[in-house]
């Protein structure tokens, strides 16, 4: 995988953020430098697939880019008649994600979708993972998807929800954006790079609280939900249908 490059050069025009061929491209490495905590993330979502799956019932990855999080959740699984579902609407991602699950469909079948999430049924699922893709949505449609995705949860199922969060404390988002901000500067992004991606992600990308995410979960039916990892301003929570 290439290494990230997309605003390393100063731009006349900062556009809007895109999940093009030009960041499908990188996004391996970009997320890898960009999200703290996101290596543990898929690799503790293998523990929480080892003990949430259950036979019969569907894996869906919805946002699922490069395929990390279905192979993540694949690897160690012993569970048997479990079908993967992996939606994105970013044709460039759905293409370099299939030579990705190559392994995971020697076990079990998977299906890709391009299409946007809130268009994709979701039925029989015993996990559903939204890892960090709902920060993607407009915030008032973020409720009817979370309610259809606990409707389509069997009972017992999970939603994994990760997120890049906003602190209502604003010194608390101030010093947790430097360190966010520190992190991709020890991870080699540069000062340009880090301003321009922001400007990027203005309006594309929206963070919400904690409470704002809590009570969204309950709204939507989840009868329990916990913040399961949290890193710097990123937090993934776990939901009990
Ligand atoms: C991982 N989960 O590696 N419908 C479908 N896909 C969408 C939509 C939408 N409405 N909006 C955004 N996407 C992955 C990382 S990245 C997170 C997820 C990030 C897709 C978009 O094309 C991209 O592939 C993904 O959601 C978000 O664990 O870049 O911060």
């Amino acid at each position: 995988m290439s290494q990230d490059k997309v605003y390393a050069t100063p731009k006349e025009q900062i556009k809007a953020f895109a999940f093009d061929s030009k960041v499908a491209s990188v996004f391996d490495d970009m997320i890898r430098r960009s999200v703290p905590g996101y290596g543990m993330t898929l690799s503790l979502l293998g523990i929480i697939a080892q003990h949430y799956a259950q036979p019969g019932t569907r894996v869906y990855d919805l946002g699922c880019s490069l395929g990390a999080g279905m192979v993540a959740m694949g690897s160690n699984l012993q569970t048997s008649e479990l079908e993967f579902v992996g939606i994105d609407n970013s044709e460039a991602m759905l293409q370099r994600c299939r030579s990705h699950l190559v392994d995971l469909q020697t076990r079990y079948p998977v299906t890709l979708h391009c299409q946007d999430i809130q268009a994709t049924p979701i039925e029989n699922a015993s996990i559903v993972v939204l890892n960090f893709t709902l920060q993607f949505i407009p915030i008032e449609q973020r409720l009817e998807l979370l309610t259809r995705i606990h409707d389509g949860l069997a009972p017992g199922g999970v939603l994994v929800l990760s997120e890049k969060i906003q602190f209502e404390d604003p010194r608390i988002q101030e010093d947790l954006t430097t360190l966010h901000h520190d992190f991709k500067r020890a991870n080699g992004y540069s000062d340009l790079e880090i301003s321009q991606k922001r400007s990027a992600l203005e309006n594309v990308l929206v963070p919400e609280t904690i409470p704002a995410h809590e009570q969204r979960l309950d709204q939507a039916g989840f009868a329990r939900n916990e913040i399961w990892l949290q890193c710097f301003n990123f937090a993934s929570f776990l939901a009990f249908k």
